[in-house]
């Protein structure tokens, strides 16, 4: 048993639990097992730190502080300020932005701070400038339904979802394909790289209030500054969701054309993927945005999460210290020796390899749909995601893809070595994978055959490839 503070903090936590609710404290310590023991590829996965996970386990957790610092709807938020300032000066240090505004839940949730944002700053609405110089009990019927028609159906150009691009870009089953007219740019279907005259082109005949660039599929670096001369080009807001590569923004891996801040309006990013922090989102912008991103609670949020927003601090003063650029150089190292693996191997790689933290498997090459290339790999430990390619025949749900990344291997200290390892396990169970049929004979796009010894002895080399990375080294909880 050791007796240092973390394994003491937690091992005291989950028997606080476990006299309330001991299957709570069971899934809790049953969940750190299943980690520690999985060669977690999720790209948009992480670890965070045990400060930062300490940061949330408290009596932050039962305050109400709707609104914002300084200005709140309830009395008694002098700590949550003083957490909610901390969180967004860090922020701001660390990415060089003018204002900061910590309180979205989630990544879905910032961007909905933002749309509302731009909307707020950018639609010539006299019904709107009503609302806000006056109390709204003195809108009229017919003011309210001006301000619903002058707000509603304005438009967004965001990277297509077969092209890596986020449902909350536009996506038709999420609520932005529907409040917005929405186009979507593709990728070249070559090179699979973003045809930035063919951005231009969409932007010039469609002319988007809203330009939106970031993926959560996309191998490669986006240059901002194009895309910022592209939206000004046409009088568009140029947002960018970095909440995949905010880590690598932040360790300075992204500079110049390649970091979004200097060359957005509006940047969001979550908190939890690779820049190592609690579950949660951000939006980063410039003063002329700033008084509408305030607006975010009540406007767009619920309240807000105090505990996380200690956590965000906790963990934004982590990433602002030196070795932080080193782990965000480490994932990107990391990605393209996993990906020179896997081409090495015969694997075919949307784009053809990766600069960032994130590789593209076209599992069609091996007969495979993503979805049985997913379920393939888990059984054999390895946790992926499937994920569409460019024009994916396969769709969304099926597809043809499989995406995997490297931010979590990398926070327990795999490097180039075990990332060549991982290839080959990988490669070793998709060669091995066929694809089954259905009960009347027919192809199936989920049945898939894999032998399972083959499944258990990559599981086993997947562990044992672990092994001497311990994942929460620090925690003890026998
Ligand atoms: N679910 C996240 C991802 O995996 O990329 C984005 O919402």
């Amino acid at each position: 048993m050791s007796h240092n503070a973390e394994s003491t903090a937690f091992r005291s936590a989950l028997e606080v639990i476990r006299a309330v609710e001991p299957r709570v404290a069971d899934a809790i310590s049953a969940e750190l097992a299943d980690q520690r023991e999985s060669l977690k590829l999720i790209a948009s996965e992480n670890y965070a730190s045990p400060a930062t996970l300490l940061a949330m386990g408290n009596w932050f957790s039962d305050k109400y502080a709707e609104g914002t610092v300084g200005r709140r709807f309830y009395a008694g938020c002098q700590n949550v300020d003083t957490v909610e300032s901390l969180a967004a000066e860090h922020a701001k240090e660390l990415f060089g932005a003018a204002h900061a505004y910590a309180q979205p839940h989630s990544g879905i949730d910032a961007n909905l701070v933002a749309f509302w944002a731009i909307l707020a700053d950018r639609v010539e609405s006299p019904a709107l400038k009503k609302a806000q110089v006056r109390q709204v009990n003195d809108l009229t019927e017919a003011d309210w339904f001006a301000l619903r028609r002058e707000l509603g159906n304005q438009r967004m150009l965001g990277m297509s979802l077969d092209a890596g691009g986020h449902l909350t870009h536009g996506f038709r089953p999420n609520i932005s394909g529907k409040m917005f007219d929405q186009r979507s740019y593709g990728t070249d279907p070559t090179t699979g790289l973003i045809d930035y005259d063919r951005v231009a082109e969409a932007a010039r005949e469609f002319r988007p209030l809203i330009l939106v660039a970031g993926y959560s599929a996309y191998p490669r670096k986006v240059n901002f500054r194009i895309m910022r001369e592209i939206a000004d080009s046409v009088g568009a807001t140029f947002m960018v969701d970095m909440a995949h590569f905010a880590g690598l923004v932040a360790g300075k891996v992204f500079t110049g054309d390649f970091d979004p801040v200097p060359h957005a309006h509006i940047v969001t990013t979550t908190t939890h993927k690779s820049l190592r922090g609690p579950r949660g989102g951000l939006v980063l912008c410039g003063p002329e945005l700033a008084d509408q991103v305030d607006r975010g609670c009540p406007m767009v949020l619920g309240g807000p999460l105090p505990h996380v927003m200690a956590a965000k601090a906790v963990a934004l003063a982590e990433a602002r210290r030196p070795d932080f650029a080193d782990y965000a150089r480490r994932i990107v190292d990391n990605a393209q020796a996993l990906a020179d693996g896997l081409l090495r191997r015969g694997a075919t790689l949307v784009t053809g390899g990766t600069d960032n933290h994130l590789v593209l498997i076209d599992v069609s090459g091996y007969g495979l749909t993503g979805r049985q290339a997913e379920q393939a790999l888990l059984d054999s430990g390895i946790v992926t995601n499937r994920n569409a390619v460019p024009q994916d025949p396969n769709g969304a749900w099926y597809t043809s893809g499989i995406r995997i990344g490297t931010p979590a291997l990398t926070t327990r200290g795999l490097g180039a070595t075990e990332m060549d390892a991982t290839a080959e396990l990988i490669h070793t169970v998709l060669t091995q994978t066929t694809a089954g049929t259905g009960p009347d004979g027919a192809p199936s796009k989920a049945k898939y055959v894999l032998d399972p010894a083959t499944a258990e002895s990559v599981g086993k080399q997947a562990a044992d490839l672990l092994t001497p990375f311990p994942l929460y080294p620090e925690v003890d909880l026998t």
